[in-house]
Protein backbone atom coordinates (compact mmCIF):
# COMPACT_ATOMS: atom_id res chain seq x y z
CA UNK A 1 0.00 0.00 0.00
CA UNK A 2 1.07 3.71 -0.57
CA UNK A 3 0.47 5.55 2.38
CA UNK A 4 0.21 9.36 1.79
CA UNK A 5 2.60 11.05 3.92
CA UNK A 6 1.84 14.62 5.70
CA UNK A 7 5.17 16.66 6.02
CA UNK A 8 5.13 18.70 8.70
CA UNK A 9 7.62 21.61 8.91
CA UNK A 10 6.94 24.40 12.00
CA UNK A 11 8.14 27.81 11.50
CA UNK A 12 8.90 31.00 13.34
CA UNK A 13 10.99 33.39 11.36
CA UNK A 14 12.51 31.30 8.83
CA UNK A 15 12.13 33.81 5.90
CA UNK A 16 15.35 32.90 5.06
CA UNK A 17 15.13 29.11 4.65
CA UNK A 18 11.70 27.76 4.22
CA UNK A 19 11.35 28.68 0.63
CA UNK A 20 14.94 26.83 0.13
CA UNK A 21 13.62 23.63 1.91
CA UNK A 22 10.53 23.39 0.22
CA UNK A 23 12.24 23.29 -2.83
CA UNK A 24 14.07 20.93 -2.24
CA UNK A 25 11.67 18.62 -0.47
CA UNK A 26 9.65 18.90 -3.93
CA UNK A 27 12.66 18.30 -6.21
CA UNK A 28 14.04 14.92 -4.07
CA UNK A 29 10.31 13.77 -3.54
CA UNK A 30 9.28 14.30 -7.55
CA UNK A 31 6.14 12.64 -7.97
CA UNK A 32 7.32 9.46 -6.66
CA UNK A 33 5.71 10.06 -3.25
CA UNK A 34 1.87 10.63 -2.20
CA UNK A 35 2.50 14.00 -0.09
CA UNK A 36 1.37 17.19 1.02
CA UNK A 37 3.87 19.54 2.90
CA UNK A 38 2.01 21.27 5.70
CA UNK A 39 3.85 24.68 7.36
CA UNK A 40 2.92 25.30 10.61
CA UNK A 41 3.57 29.30 11.78
CA UNK A 42 2.97 30.61 14.50
CA UNK A 43 2.19 34.45 12.60
CA UNK A 44 6.07 34.91 11.59
CA UNK A 45 7.10 38.41 11.81
CA UNK A 46 9.73 37.78 9.18
CA UNK A 47 6.48 36.76 7.07
CA UNK A 48 7.45 33.45 6.92
CA UNK A 49 3.84 32.52 5.72
CA UNK A 50 3.54 34.99 3.18
CA UNK A 51 6.20 33.17 1.31
CA UNK A 52 4.51 29.64 2.18
CA UNK A 53 1.17 31.36 0.85
CA UNK A 54 2.68 32.50 -2.58
CA UNK A 55 4.02 28.52 -3.04
CA UNK A 56 0.80 27.07 -2.00
CA UNK A 57 -1.14 29.01 -4.70
CA UNK A 58 1.18 27.49 -7.33
CA UNK A 59 1.40 24.35 -5.87
CA UNK A 60 -1.50 22.34 -4.00
CA UNK A 61 0.59 19.88 -2.24
CA UNK A 62 2.35 23.03 -0.17
CA UNK A 63 -0.33 23.70 2.56
CA UNK A 64 -0.01 26.78 5.02
CA UNK A 65 -1.26 26.48 8.78
CA UNK A 66 -1.10 30.22 9.66
CA UNK A 67 -1.50 30.22 13.44
CA UNK A 68 -3.06 33.87 14.84
CA UNK A 69 -4.15 34.81 18.11
CA UNK A 70 -3.04 30.87 19.54
CA UNK A 71 -0.66 30.45 22.04
CA UNK A 72 2.73 30.34 20.63
CA UNK A 73 4.56 27.39 20.44
CA UNK A 74 6.80 24.42 18.59
CA UNK A 75 4.52 21.10 20.10
CA UNK A 76 1.03 22.77 19.87
CA UNK A 77 2.02 23.77 16.41
CA UNK A 78 2.79 20.46 15.36
CA UNK A 79 -0.44 18.78 16.85
CA UNK A 80 -2.49 21.62 15.25
CA UNK A 81 -0.58 20.72 11.90
CA UNK A 82 -1.47 16.91 12.83
CA UNK A 83 -4.90 17.71 13.33
CA UNK A 84 -5.54 19.37 9.84
CA UNK A 85 -3.11 16.72 7.49
CA UNK A 86 -4.49 14.68 5.25
CA UNK A 87 -2.05 11.89 5.28
CA UNK A 88 -1.73 8.72 7.04
CA UNK A 89 1.79 9.25 8.05
CA UNK A 90 3.38 12.46 9.45
CA UNK A 91 6.50 13.17 8.99
CA UNK A 92 7.95 16.40 11.34
CA UNK A 93 11.28 18.13 10.63
CA UNK A 94 12.35 21.67 11.36
CA UNK A 95 12.86 24.29 8.88
CA UNK A 96 16.29 26.06 9.06
CA UNK A 97 18.19 23.15 7.16
CA UNK A 98 19.72 21.10 10.76
CA UNK A 99 17.21 18.42 9.51
CA UNK A 100 19.02 17.21 6.44
CA UNK A 101 16.68 16.36 3.29
CA UNK A 102 18.85 14.05 1.26
CA UNK A 103 17.80 11.58 4.67
CA UNK A 104 13.84 11.89 3.70
CA UNK A 105 13.51 9.56 1.43
CA UNK A 106 14.73 6.98 3.92
CA UNK A 107 12.39 8.20 6.67
CA UNK A 108 10.10 8.27 4.22
CA UNK A 109 10.12 4.50 3.56
CA UNK A 110 10.90 2.70 7.09
CA UNK A 111 8.20 5.07 8.38
CA UNK A 112 5.43 2.42 6.00
CA UNK A 113 6.00 -0.34 8.11
CA UNK A 114 6.42 1.03 11.70
CA UNK A 115 4.18 3.20 14.14
CA UNK A 116 6.55 5.61 14.78
CA UNK A 117 10.57 5.84 13.33
CA UNK A 118 12.80 8.35 15.18
CA UNK A 119 15.76 10.05 13.38
CA UNK A 120 19.02 10.07 15.47
CA UNK A 121 22.23 11.68 14.80
CA UNK A 122 23.93 8.98 17.29
CA UNK A 123 23.52 5.49 14.92
CA UNK A 124 26.27 4.62 12.95
CA UNK A 125 24.58 6.32 10.02
CA UNK A 126 24.10 9.41 11.78
CA UNK A 127 26.40 12.59 12.05
CA UNK A 128 26.66 15.98 13.18
CA UNK A 129 28.38 17.97 10.46
CA UNK A 130 28.14 21.17 12.32
CA UNK A 131 31.42 21.77 14.05
CA UNK A 132 29.49 21.63 17.95
CA UNK A 133 31.14 22.90 21.08
CA UNK A 134 31.74 20.09 23.32
CA UNK A 135 28.97 21.60 25.99
CA UNK A 136 26.43 21.56 23.29
CA UNK A 137 27.34 17.28 22.37
CA UNK A 138 27.42 16.95 26.27
CA UNK A 139 24.17 18.54 27.11
CA UNK A 140 22.41 16.63 24.06
CA UNK A 141 24.23 13.26 25.90
CA UNK A 142 22.51 14.23 29.23
CA UNK A 143 19.45 15.17 27.99
CA UNK A 144 19.50 11.68 26.09
CA UNK A 145 20.68 10.02 29.79
CA UNK A 146 18.03 11.86 31.41
CA UNK A 147 15.14 10.63 28.86
CA UNK A 148 16.10 7.04 29.14
CA UNK A 149 16.94 7.24 33.35
CA UNK A 150 13.28 8.94 33.90
CA UNK A 151 11.84 7.47 31.19
CA UNK A 152 13.12 4.38 30.37
CA UNK A 153 12.73 4.87 26.85
CA UNK A 154 15.41 3.46 24.89
CA UNK A 155 15.95 5.97 22.12
CA UNK A 156 19.71 7.67 21.55
CA UNK A 157 18.66 10.72 20.51
CA UNK A 158 15.46 11.84 22.14
CA UNK A 159 15.77 15.41 21.39
CA UNK A 160 16.63 14.86 17.51
CA UNK A 161 12.99 16.39 16.59
CA UNK A 162 12.88 14.64 12.91
CA UNK A 163 10.71 11.91 13.18
CA UNK A 164 7.56 10.32 11.79
CA UNK A 165 4.65 8.54 13.19
CA UNK A 166 1.43 7.28 11.54
CA UNK A 167 -2.29 9.09 12.23
CA UNK A 168 -3.24 5.76 14.15
CA UNK A 169 -0.42 6.03 16.46
CA UNK A 170 -0.54 9.83 16.96
CA UNK A 171 -4.56 9.65 17.38
CA UNK A 172 -4.03 6.74 19.94
CA UNK A 173 -1.93 9.19 22.53
CA UNK A 174 -3.27 12.41 21.75
CA UNK A 175 -5.60 12.94 24.42
CA UNK A 176 -2.08 12.86 26.67
CA UNK A 177 -0.12 15.22 25.35
CA UNK A 178 0.87 18.34 27.27
CA UNK A 179 0.53 21.45 25.24
CA UNK A 180 2.97 23.75 26.52
CA UNK A 181 5.92 20.89 25.78
CA UNK A 182 8.45 21.58 22.85
CA UNK A 183 10.41 17.94 23.05
CA UNK A 184 7.25 16.58 21.16
CA UNK A 185 9.06 13.48 19.67
CA UNK A 186 10.19 12.25 23.10
CA UNK A 187 6.50 12.68 24.16
CA UNK A 188 5.55 11.06 21.63
CA UNK A 189 7.29 7.81 22.19
CA UNK A 190 6.69 7.75 25.54
CA UNK A 191 3.02 7.39 25.24
CA UNK A 192 3.30 5.17 22.76
CA UNK A 193 5.63 2.83 24.13
CA UNK A 194 3.41 3.21 27.85
CA UNK A 195 0.26 2.62 25.99
CA UNK A 196 1.09 -0.01 23.49
CA UNK A 197 4.08 -2.03 24.21
CA UNK A 198 3.83 -4.00 20.77
CA UNK A 199 4.17 -0.41 18.62
CA UNK A 200 6.91 -0.89 16.33
CA UNK A 201 9.34 1.73 16.07
CA UNK A 202 12.45 2.49 13.99
CA UNK A 203 15.40 4.74 14.53
CA UNK A 204 17.40 6.12 11.61
CA UNK A 205 20.30 7.70 10.90
CA UNK A 206 19.80 11.62 10.06
CA UNK A 207 22.38 13.99 9.43
CA UNK A 208 22.53 16.79 11.36
CA UNK A 209 23.78 20.41 9.84
CA UNK A 210 24.20 23.69 10.79
CA UNK A 211 21.16 26.07 10.77
CA UNK A 212 21.47 27.78 7.06
CA UNK A 213 20.49 31.56 8.24
CA UNK A 214 18.85 33.05 10.84
CA UNK A 215 18.27 32.64 14.81
CA UNK A 216 17.80 29.17 16.86
CA UNK A 217 14.32 29.88 19.24
CA UNK A 218 15.02 27.23 22.13
CA UNK A 219 17.79 29.02 24.08
CA UNK A 220 18.87 27.07 27.48
CA UNK A 221 16.21 28.45 28.81
CA UNK A 222 14.04 25.23 27.77
CA UNK A 223 16.36 22.73 30.39
CA UNK A 224 13.75 23.67 33.27
CA UNK A 225 10.52 23.05 30.96
CA UNK A 226 12.60 19.47 29.65
CA UNK A 227 12.87 18.36 33.17
CA UNK A 228 9.30 19.55 34.41
CA UNK A 229 7.95 17.51 31.24
CA UNK A 230 10.46 14.35 31.99
CA UNK A 231 8.97 14.62 35.72
CA UNK A 232 5.18 14.82 34.10
CA UNK A 233 5.22 12.00 32.06
CA UNK A 234 6.85 9.64 34.49
CA UNK A 235 4.11 10.18 36.90
CA UNK A 236 1.14 9.89 33.90
CA UNK A 237 -1.78 7.28 34.36
CA UNK A 238 -2.61 6.23 30.95
CA UNK A 239 -5.17 3.27 30.45
CA UNK A 240 -4.00 0.90 27.75
N1 LIG B 1 5.34 27.28 14.85
C1 LIG B 1 6.43 27.43 15.63
N2 LIG B 1 7.63 26.98 15.22
C2 LIG B 1 8.70 27.15 16.04
C3 LIG B 1 8.61 27.76 17.31
N3 LIG B 1 9.85 27.77 17.88
C4 LIG B 1 10.68 27.19 16.99
N4 LIG B 1 10.00 26.81 15.87
C5 LIG B 1 10.52 26.11 14.69
O1 LIG B 1 10.98 24.83 15.11
C6 LIG B 1 12.17 24.46 14.42
C7 LIG B 1 13.30 24.22 15.43
O2 LIG B 1 13.56 25.43 16.12
P1 LIG B 1 15.04 25.99 16.34
O3 LIG B 1 14.90 27.39 16.82
O4 LIG B 1 15.88 25.76 15.14
O5 LIG B 1 15.53 25.07 17.55
P2 LIG B 1 16.99 24.42 17.76
O6 LIG B 1 17.31 23.68 16.50
O7 LIG B 1 16.82 23.53 18.94
O8 LIG B 1 17.92 25.56 17.98
C8 LIG B 1 12.45 25.59 13.43
O9 LIG B 1 11.88 25.26 12.19
C9 LIG B 1 11.74 26.78 14.07
O10 LIG B 1 11.34 27.77 13.13
C10 LIG B 1 7.32 28.24 17.72
O11 LIG B 1 7.13 28.77 18.81
N5 LIG B 1 6.27 28.04 16.85
MG1 LIG C 1 17.38 24.56 14.64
Amino acid sequence: VRKKKSIIIPTYNEAGNIVFLITKITEILKEKHDYEIIVADDDSPDGTWKLVEEISQRDDRIKLLRRIGKKKGLSPSIVDAFKTASGDVFIVMDADGQHDVSCLPVMIDVSNDNDMVIGTRFASDGAIEDNWPFYRLLASRLAAFAARAALKVNASDPMSGFFAISKDAFESVSQYLDPEGFKIMLELLFLLKKTNPDARVFETGIKFKSRKTGQSKLGTGVVFSYFKMLMRLRCLKVSR
